[in-house]
């Protein structure tokens, strides 16, 4: 492959003090001689290296212009100039509603400038905010082709073939009924379809094809990203948008929603993201070019995390952080006699909380790592604080802490040597559905409505519930009876439906659906109780009532009650946040010969309401001796 004509870089420092103050830092690195340029003229400051001149409001600090490689602005110039690349924040006082603030400067500082770099500092004092439209990065029409992933790469729609589509019923989606190329007609168009678990969102953008251009956005480090690294947030959509999410409630919902209160100071630096623009000649095939030359950048870019260029003290370098490793076991004697390697287990530090507390946590810091197959785990670069360790192991139930709070000191090189992790376990596994690992990928995704597809998510098997209306589905295999389970019988990749929604019974009414598991127990062992492992991959406004051998029991015998707000399944999640539940089940609730457990979810006023199942397990009484 010939080498990528000209690429550069510039670095976005968005950096919020939110007690006090917003900032926002831009920056632009010395790419060519003779160096880096400052333009300073009336509300414009213009930064120039010779490849990218980039344009700022000032002291509002909003990207108005970027020019690049015959490219006279790469940013949509049919918007204002407010309203082109910018920050925004959605936020409330206690009780009142809800305000969007695109946090627009009122001071302006250029905190360096000499020909090797440009630092612009945009600040504002937190006061009363202004309300608007919605949002962030919007890129010139030109491009067409976006890209997210090796496998997830489309021609994208136009806004204006959204206008002129037909709304679906969760207002995001648009059915494309006439759009500018002919060839995506009859398709769905929908920005949660290209959503992203946060680990896997270091690069996503755009290409033009004439002229050949790239726009992307990189984000090296995870740190600053709310909710850890399974939380799933938008990446690009039509417009051409670009978004960089620092926190957001989406696959989460208001349980992710960070509060400050009560005079208690709160500050946190986001980012720095990393804006790239690359080129080629016109006669390389453009796609896989610069994509492939994207994904080259954003692995020197998470290799020289965390940047060494930022000239605020609240951004330590390297050497001002510190590390932790050690090795974490599993202990269940009922899969082993000796203990097991957490092998792959995901570990990471966040704020001081319960158990599983990272998962709803955005005001502070996450610093995950994903261990070896021994289960040995590193994580560097943590920054000053003080943290609890959380983990989780694929294919192992339950989540993990470590009890003991860890003390972040600049330089630190904490050993925290051998860790054994004891996942929810009281006897002997009698039947189990699913695998434990937060997601409900394994059970039966159904194929989409013909008439409501993208083709992206067509004949492949690991993105298919990203597809619209699958929820609706349920109502077509299940017009009248709810799904039934046999254990010995059936097999959960096709049995198990992925989502327990709601039954639509038209006119916008909604039924409550009830599930059964089907199992024989051969002995009774009456000397202990029976255990349920129940673990959920999502909830949205729903409640799971556990019901044994009494379907019509007035009082379940379990329930969890009112939970979850994630909306994972009108977004085409496979999960959102995770729920476990180890359920008693006395001996004397069971019978020899044909048991049945009935899953009740009695919520039922909208079709996007439901829950995820991510697995379930019967375990016997605890063995003795
Ligand atoms: C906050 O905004 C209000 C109205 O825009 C203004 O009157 C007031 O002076 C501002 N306060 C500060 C501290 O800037
Ligand atoms: C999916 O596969 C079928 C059978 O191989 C093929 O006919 C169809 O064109 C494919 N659809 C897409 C969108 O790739
Ligand atoms: C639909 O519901 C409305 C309001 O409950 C009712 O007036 C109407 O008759 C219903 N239509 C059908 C076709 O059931
Ligand atoms: C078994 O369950 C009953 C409640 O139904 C409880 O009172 C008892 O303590 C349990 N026994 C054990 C060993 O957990
Ligand atoms: C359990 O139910 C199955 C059919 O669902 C039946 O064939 C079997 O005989 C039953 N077992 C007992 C012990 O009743
Ligand atoms: C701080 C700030 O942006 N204040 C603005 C809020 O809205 C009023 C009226 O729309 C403006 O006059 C303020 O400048």
């Amino acid at each position: 492959m010939e080498k990528v004509g000209a690429s550069l870089a510039f670095g976005f420092f968005f950096l919020v003090t939110l007690a006090a103050a917003s900032r926002k830092i831009l920056q632009i690195e010395n790419c060519l001689s003779p160096g880096v340029r400052l333009y300073k003229n009336n509300h414009r400051m213009v930064m120039d290296n010779g490849l990218v001149q980039v344009t700022l409001s000032s002291p509002t600090g909003d990207v108005t212009g970027i020019q690049y490689h015959g490219i006279n602005n790469a940013l949509e110039t049919k918007n204002r100039e407010g309203n082109r690349g910018y920050w925004d924040v959605v936020w409330n006082e206690p009780g009142n509603r809800i305000t969007y603030d695109r946090l627009k400067g009122t001071d302006f500082k250029v905190i360096m400038e000499d020909e090797d770099q440009v630092e612009l500092s945009f600040t504002k004092t937190w006061n009363f905010t202004n309300g608007s439209s919605s949002a962030p990065l919007n890129v010139d029409k030109r491009f067409h082709f976006m890209a997210i992933s090796d496998d997830r790469q489309r021609i994208m729609p136009m806004p204006r073939d959204r206008l002129n589509g037909q709304r679906l019923a969760y207002p995001e989606a648009v059915l494309l009924t006439d759009p500018t190329n002919p060839q995506l007609k009859g398709e769905v168009d929908d920005k949660y379809q290209y959503s992203c678990d946060n680990k896997n969102n270091r690069v996503h953008g755009w290409i033009s094809h004439d002229p050949p251009v790239g726009f992307w956005m990189i984000t090296p480090s995870d740190e600053f990203r709310a909710g850890g690294p399974i939380k799933q947030d938008l990446t690009s959509h039509v417009g051409p948008t670009v978004l960089s999410m620092f926190t957001s409630t989406h696959y989460s919902g208001k349980d992710l929603n960070t509060k400050y209160r009560n005079g208690k100071p709160w500050k946190k630096v986001v980012g720095p993201v990393f804006v790239y623009l690359n080129s080629i000649s016109s006669l390389e095939d453009p796609t896989k070019t610069l994509w492939e030359d994207a994904k080259d950048q954003m692995s020197i870019e998470t290799k020289s995390w965390p940047y060494s260029f930022p000239q605020s003290e609240d951004f330590p370098s390297s050497d001002k952080r510190g590390s932790v490793d050690g090795q974490l076991l599993v202990d269940d004697k009922y899969i082993s006699d000796g203990l097991m390697w957490a092998s792959y287990a995901y570990v990471g530090l966040a704020a001081p909380g319960g158990v599983g507390s990272w998962q709803t946590d955005a005001k502070v810091y996450q610093f995950w790592t994903e261990a070896n197959e021994e289960g040995h785990f590193s994580i560097e670069n943590i920054r000053v604080g003080h943290y609890n360790l959380y983990a989780w192991v694929p294919g192992i139930v339950g989540d993990c802490r470590y009890d003991a709070i860890i003390n972040i000191q600049p330089g630190d090189d904490i050993k925290l040597g051998v860790l054994v992790y004891e996942p929810p376990r009281n006897g002997p596994t009698l039947w189990e559905i699913g695998i434990p690992d937060r997601t409900a990928a394994e059970f039966f995704v159904p194929d989409p409505d013909p008439s409501l597809v993208n083709k992206l998510y067509i004949n492949k098997s690991t993105d298919k519930f990203r597809q619209y209306g699958l929820w609706e589905r349920y109502t077509d295999l299940y017009p009248e009876h709810d799904l039934v389970y046999t254990i010995g019988v059936s097999n959960y990749p096709q049995h198990w439906f992925f989502a327990q929604v709601t039954r639509n019974m038209g006119n916008h009414t909604y039924q409550a659906t009830t599930w059964q598991i089907k199992f024989e127990i051969e002995n009774i062992v009456r000397t202990g109780n029976y255990t349920l492992q129940l673990a959920l991959a999502s909830a949205t406004a729903s409640e799971l009532q556990v019901r044994i051998n009494d379907k019509r029991a007035k009082r379940p015998h379990f329930t969890t009650g009112l939970i979850g707000r994630d909306n994972a399944i009108a977004r085409h999640g496979i999960y959102g946040l995770y729920w476990f539940y180890s359920i008693n089940v006395p001996s004397h609730l069971l019978c020899r010969g044909n048991n049945t457990i009935y899953l009740t979810q009695p919520r039922c006023t909208s079709p996007f309401q439901g829950i995820m199942y991510d697995y379930i397990r019967l375990e016997g009484p605890p063995e003795t001796g």
